[in-house]
């Protein structure tokens, strides 16, 4: 239910109204919803996270340099870039700026007077894993990987889409064309043994497979989809060469062109986006440093966290 966070500041003059809008334009903000009416006018600025922080036990509001914390604070990457944008507008505006200085939180900070009564901080975190989740991922990189895709003749005017949907997607994170080998079979059917035999061969870091079964056409409809579904999760399972699921169930025809990249995306690109990240998750897996630096990184993390609330 809760969607975002408004924070409303009245500004007395137009020129100063206009001189923030190009302040925060320039700063990089992305530009909100406006208003305009009889009685004024709002400019809004939207930042990608926001949150309201309650503390206890510790006075967040004073400062290093003894000033005090403003209530507005932006937090962003690459402070100092962003207090020579500041500074060069606050020395057009005679407004007072101070330099960044070290918080008490493991973060640099400035402030700086936008207008008599608003004054902004700007603030980064020293703590090179702030705001990143600390877990394994899969880079988004097909360069030097071998993928297969298994798709389904029937439906082709829908397979079709889908297969040049997940070319889009390999080649674009840097597959090569002579990396990705395509494999038609008859129907939906006959993927999983396709599939199969190209897991088993090893030659693959990933295979895609891709096809369409639609509801109203198709008979013994539950019980095809449930085969093709069982057969592919079990190729992946016992071969342990990531499958991505590209078979579409749909109503109708026209349900399946949305998802072939109509109106609902191309499940075909998705599929194989899956494709390469599971492809690099399964290397990582299997290496026992990246395992191991992971665990250091969180160790490393909460010693962080713990200095600062003790410091
Ligand atoms: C037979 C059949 C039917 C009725 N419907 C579909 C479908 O909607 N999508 C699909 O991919 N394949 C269909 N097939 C073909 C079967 O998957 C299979 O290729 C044939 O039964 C031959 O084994």
């Amino acid at each position: 239910m809760v969607k975002g966070i408004t924070a409303i500041a009245p500004i007395a003059s137009a020129e100063t109204f206009a001189a923030l809008g190009e302040l925060f334009a320039a700063l990089g903000f992305e530009p909100g919803k406006g208003w305009s009416d009889a009685q004024g006018t709002g400019a809004a600025f939207l930042a990608p996270l926001g949150n309201i922080e309650f503390v206890t036990g510790r006075a967040p509001t004073a400062l290093s340099n003894g000033s005090q914390l403003p209530a507005l604070l932006v937090e962003v990457t690459q402070l100092d870039a962003v207090h020579s944008v500041v500074k060069a507008w606050a020395k057009q505006r005679e407004a007072k700026l101070s330099d960044p200085t070290a918080t008490h939180w493991n973060s640099r900070l400035f402030t700086v007077e936008l207008a008599p009564g608003l004054t902004l901080g700007f603030w980064e975190s020293e703590n090179p894993l702030h705001g990143k989740p600390i877990a394994m991922e899969g880079d988004l990189s097909a360069a030097g990987r071998r993928f297969a895709i298994v798709v389904a003749r029937w439906n082709a005017v829908i397979t079709d889409r889908l297969l040049q949907g997940s070319l889009d997607a390999l080649i674009r994170s840097g597959c090569a064309r002579a990396d990705i080998e395509i494999v038609r079979v008859p129907g939906a059917w006959e993927i999983p043994s396709a599939a199969r035999t190209l897991a088993e061969s090893r030659n693959f870091a990933a295979i895609i497979t891709l096809g369409v079964l639609l509801r109203g056409e198709t008979a013994h409809y539950e019980a095809i989809y449930t085969e093709v579904a069982r057969g592919i999760g079990q190729s992946q399972q016992e071969t342990g060469v990531p499958h991505a699921f590209g078979v579409l169930t749909c109503e109708t025809l026209e349900q399946a062109l949305d998802r072939a990249g109509l109106k609902a995306g191309n499940k075909g690109f998705e599929a194989a986006i899956a494709a390469i990240e599971m492809a690099s998750i399964q290397e990582k897996l299997k290496t026992p440093e990246t395992r191991l630096n992971v665990h250091q990184e969180a160790l490393n993390a909460s010693k962080n966290v713990l200095t600062a609330e003790l410091s």
